[in-house]
Formats: structure tokens, sequence, C-alpha cells
């Protein structure tokens, strides 16, 4: 690149994250659409973001499929605006490799608070990145942190590996259940107990609410430290999202958590610390494989130790090895 177009590339750069600190929705819709298409060209951008970010409160909000998490994010949203605070929703989408599909439709369901400008909903995929969905919502929420939004809402479906990864961006996670998830230990994803800091049991108005909430409360126990007595023991609470039941307590959790973090400042450090740890490796990673699909020196390298491990020539932990030396 000439040192002209890198001197164009960098006021661009400024310029757009010029219109993002101005709030410039459009501009923020744009950035998001090209990192979920793994335009490797947003990466300036994005590390001057860095720079000046991790200002804004990160709430993360998970859940099994249908638990009722937007709903859930929807009625917390109301008491957010009501309070004056202006809040961005990303709505993380796993979608399927195979066929490209998102599988969720929130974006009707929150619709009502399109026509306020304190609010941004965006759902977001990441159809053209090789599983790099966590990387992709961690990138579209520097862009989102740059806006001087008060809070971002992250809402995903804690199925996979990557959804819960993202919660690695949140201050505070939410875990939303319902009754219907049965015996709390084994439906609350291997990873969740650690990383929720509060527990909801949705859709108590439904069979066997309490029983899920005290089988909650006591497979969170082990979070108890009776030599720690400032350790953060996450609350179990029951919302009937659809009727806007048990939202007060939620919202009066959430504060805590956020006094909590606040008043921990040392252990606050620790956490984001071994969160950041978690991103750096993943982005090594995401790095790599995107660099062995897009780079065609790479691609054939790939193909050519395929070969070799189709035909049983190299096992591929040690055909791993090869391209990762390869490619130094
Ligand atoms: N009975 C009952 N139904 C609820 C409650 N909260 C949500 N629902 C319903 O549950 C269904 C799923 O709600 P969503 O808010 O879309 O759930 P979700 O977790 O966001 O779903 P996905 O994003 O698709 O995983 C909807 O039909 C809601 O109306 C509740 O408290 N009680
Ligand atoms: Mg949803």
């Amino acid at each position: 690149m000439s040192v002209d177009s890198q001197v164009d590339t960098q006021d661009a750069d400024l310029q757009l994250i010029d219109a993002l600190a101005r709030g410039e929705l459009r501009i923020a819709a744009r950035l998001i659409t090209r990192i979920e298409s793994g335009d490797s060209s947003v990466a300036s951008i994005l590390s001057k973001l860095h720079a000046r970010g991790g200002n804004t409160t990160v709430l993360g909000v998970t859940g099994p499929p249908g638990a009722g998490k937007s709903t859930l994010v929807d009625r917390l949203l109301q008491q957010f605006r009501h309070r004056g605070q202006r809040v961005a929703v990303l709505a993380v989408d796993p979608s399927s490799p195979f066929s490209g599909g998102a599988i969720l439709g929130d974006r009707i369901r929150m619709n009502q608070h399109s026509a306020d400008e304190g609010v941004f909903i965006r759902s977001m995929a990441a159809r053209g990145r090789l599983g790099g969905l966590a990387v992709a919502a961690g990138d579209a929420l520097q862009v989102l942190d740059a806006m001087g939004w008060d809070l971002i809402v992250v809402e995903t479906v804690g199925v996979g590996q990557s959804e819960i990864d993202i919660l690695r961006h949140a201050h505070t996670v939410v875990i939303v259940q319902t009754p219907a998830s049965g015996d709390a230990v084994q439906s609350v994803k291997a990873g969740l107990l650690e990383v929720g800091d509060i527990f909801v049991v949705n859709k108590a108005d439904t069979a066997g609410a309490d029983r899920m909430q005290s089988n909650l409360r006591e497979a969170t126990a082990f979070r108890a430290d009776p030599h720690d007595p400032a350790c953060w023991l996450p609350p179990v609470l029951k919302t009937q999202a659809t009727y806007g039941s048990g939202i007060d307590a939620v919202i009066e959790a959430i504060d805590a958590h956020t006094h909590h973090r606040l008043t921990h400042p040392a252990r606050w450090a620790q956490r984001l610390r071994a969160q950041m740890r978690v991103l750096l490796l993943e982005q090594l990673i995401d790095l790599q494989r995107r660099r062995t699909v897009e780079d065609p020196a790479h691609q054939q390298r790939f193909e050519r130790a395929l070969d070799e491990v189709l035909a049983r020539r190299c096992d591929p932990h040690t055909a791993a090895r090869k391209l990762l030396d390869a490619s130094e």
C-alpha cells in the first residue's frame, strides 16, 4: 500500500470512528454487516476502537432456545429506558454452517422500540465466518462500545461453545432457564453454572418453577465461599416475562452486581484478565483459521496436508503442527 493510500485509509477510519462517537446508527449497522461477512478491512478500525473502548457496561443474557430471553430483554429494556438509559441490544443468531440460515426472529418482537432513538437493536449472524461467531460478536461489541451507549445487552442462545464464549465480553451474565428445563444441574450447560451472575427461572407461571429455583440454588451453592464474605453468590429469581412480573427483582440484581463489581476492583480485574485471555486465544485461532482458508498459498498447503491425512501417511495432529510451522 502506498503512503498516500495509507493516509487515506487512516483518514477514512478516523471519520468512521467520529461518526460512531456521534451515535450514527447507519454507520454502526454497516460496520457490523462488514464484520458479519468477515471483511478483514475492518481490522484497522477495530484496533483504533479498542484503544478507546471498555467503557460501556455489557449485560449478557443466555439460556436455551425459547426460554423467553428476548421477552425478558424487552421487559428490561422498558425499565432501562424508563430510567433514561440509552441501550443497544445485540441478538446473536447462531447460524447453521450448512444452510446458512438464522434460526431466530426476534427483530419483530422487539419492534415496539424501533421508533425510540435511545434504543438500537441488531441481530447478527456470522455466515461468512468459519466458526468465528464469538469473535464476530466481540468485534460488533467494540463498534457499539464506541457509540457511548449507557448499556449494551447481548442475547445469545446457550447451545454451543461459541455462544457461551460471547459471554466473556459481559460484565454481568444472566442465565435464563424455565421449569421445563428439567433437572437444573443437567440442563444448565456445563460452564454456565460458573459464569452466571444472576439466574432467572422464567415462565414461572408454568408448573415446577419452585422446584427449578431450588435446584438451581443447590447447583450454584458451590459458588459461596465461607472464607470470602465478599464473594458474589448468584441470586436465583423467578419471572413471568410475558406478564412483566419479577422484572424489578432482576433489575435490582443487575444493579447489585454492578455495585459489587465497582466496589471490588481487584476481583474484577482478575475476571477481566481471565476473560481477555480467552478472547485473545480465540482471535489467534480465528486468525489462523482464516489465513488457512483465505490465503491461496496456505490453502494449497492445507489441501496437500489433507491428502496426506486421508492417505494415512500423516496424522491430523502432526499435519496441523506442520501447517502451523509453515505459516510462520
Ligand atoms: N408462559 C410463559 N411464556 C413465556 C414467558 N416468557 C416468554 N414466553 C413465551 O415463550 C416463547 C419464547 O419466547 P422468546 O422471548 O422468543 O424466547 P427466546 O429465549 O428469546 O427464544 P430464542 O431467541 O428463539 O431462543 C414466546 O412465545 C413467549 O411469549 C413466560 O414468562 N411465561
Ligand atoms: Mg430470542
